[in-house]
């Protein structure tokens, strides 16, 4: 592929190593050298929940994200392995204070997730990419003696690349792609990797005999645009080359934000119900009063005991903040599922509040205290 001087990029792709674990161990000394896996419990006892992220000893077990609990017990039976219960206030706390850090050395920064990062180094780095090494492991230090944190990152000419690059060596890794190895070190890299397959359109792609980036890369433009529409097949033809000219930029607020729980039994008492509904909507009101937003719109989401979700929404004449609101219409919109929904139990209750504005009008007495 031809780079034109003044198109190329340095883009690194920052992604922390097993961050929750990591954290953990960061906490407590005396679980390093240990499995660790942090799990997410569904509140209705025993086992019952999933691994959220586990320590790379762990995971040489067979344990990672996304399996039962249960089952990675199982797999750890063998070993004194420390299984901790999420603690997201703490994970994100950390980072906060870890992407202020990474922030400083681009031109550029997007944050991606809670715990990886995009950073335009063009010019920091005077479009060098061994000048932008040399700043990957600047950043890693910083971290490390700043955080007691080791990350992965990835430097490309793109997003797209820079991102699988970060998880090539892991942990506490650099890899480093330039823009005429893009090609190579795309083609034996699973379909998978790519920003946008999920596990649907990996079955569609092994269908077509298409297993690899490289594979991918070969295939007629016209049989992709035939397979996925236009839009999706023109842009899985230019990601299999590593195209991708989307820019690191800074993303906006949230554009809703959710909670749900699992509640202890199934159940359709619309109390025990509200109960909750009233808990998700109390943590909901202080995150959005906390940053100063307004909201209009509010979702409560059912899942019932065929694990079927239906949700009901309302938008509000106003822009509101007020928390009995939120609870007054949180509860009608679950009196009106609950009737027209009667053939099953509720298992999980969810709450969503959207349609943000930033909130001008007079204090409120939670301002203060907060
Ligand atoms: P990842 O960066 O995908 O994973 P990781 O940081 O644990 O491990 P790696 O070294 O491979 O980067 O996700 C970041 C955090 O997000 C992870 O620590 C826990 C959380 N997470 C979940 O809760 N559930 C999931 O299914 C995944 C993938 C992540
Ligand atoms: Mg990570
Ligand atoms: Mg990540």
């Amino acid at each position: 592929m031809v780079f034109e001087l003044q198109q190329l990029r340095v883009i690194m792709h920052v992604d922390l190593d097993y961050f929750f674990a990591q954290v953990e161990e960061r906490e407590d000394h005396a679980i390093v050298g240990r499995p660790v896996i942090v799990c997410v419990y569904s509140g209705r006892g025993g086992d019952s929940g999933v691994v959220s992220t586990a320590n790379y000893i762990a995971r040489k077990y067979g344990v990672g994200s996304g399996i039962s609990i249960a089952l990675a017990k199982k797999k750890l039976k063998s070993v004194e392995a420390v299984f901790l219960s999420v603690n997201h206030q703490l994970y994100s706390m950390v980072s906060k204070k870890i992407m202020c850090i990474i922030r400083k050395y681009g031109d550029a920064f997007e944050q991606a997730s809670i715990d990886e990062a995009y950073l335009d180094v063009t010019d920091r780095s005077g479009r060098d990419f061994e000048r932008g090494r040399d700043l990957a492991i600047e950043i890693q230090k910083d971290i490390l003696t700043t955080e007691e944190i080791t990350c992965s990152i990835g430097i490309a000419p793109s997003k797209l690349v820079a991102k699988i690059a970060a998880g090539i060596h892991k942990p506490n890794g650099i890899t480093l792609v330039r823009p005429e190895a893009v090609e190579t070190f795309l083609s034996p890299i699973p379909v998978r990797e790519l920003v946008g397959v999920g596990a649907k359109t990996e079955k569609t792609l092994h269908n077509l005999g298409v297993r690899t980036i490289g594979e991918l890369a070969n295939l007629d433009l016209g049989r992709l645009v035939k397979t996925f529409g236009k839009k999706l097949g023109t842009y899985f033809a230019d990601a299999a080359l590593g195209i991708d000219h989307s820019r690191v930029e800074e993303r906006g607020k949230a554009e809703s934000i959710s909670r749900m729980s699992t509640l202890k039994e199934n159940t359709r008492d619309s109390e025990a119900i509200v109960g909750e509904l009233n808990r998700l909507a109390e943590d909901l009101h202080s995150s959005t009063v906390k940053d100063g937003l307004s909201f209009r719109g509010i979702t409560v989401v059912a899942v019932m005991d065929d694990l079927k979700a239906h949700t009901r929404s309302k938008t509000l004449d106003k822009s509101s903040r007020d928390l009995t609101i939120v609870k007054q219409v949180a509860g009608s919109l679950l009196e009106n599922l609950l009737a027209e929904e009667t053939n099953h139990q509720v298992r999980r209750i969810g709450m969503k509040i959207f349609d943000f504005a930033k909130h001008e009008g007079q204090k409120q007495l939670t301002d203060f205290t907060l």
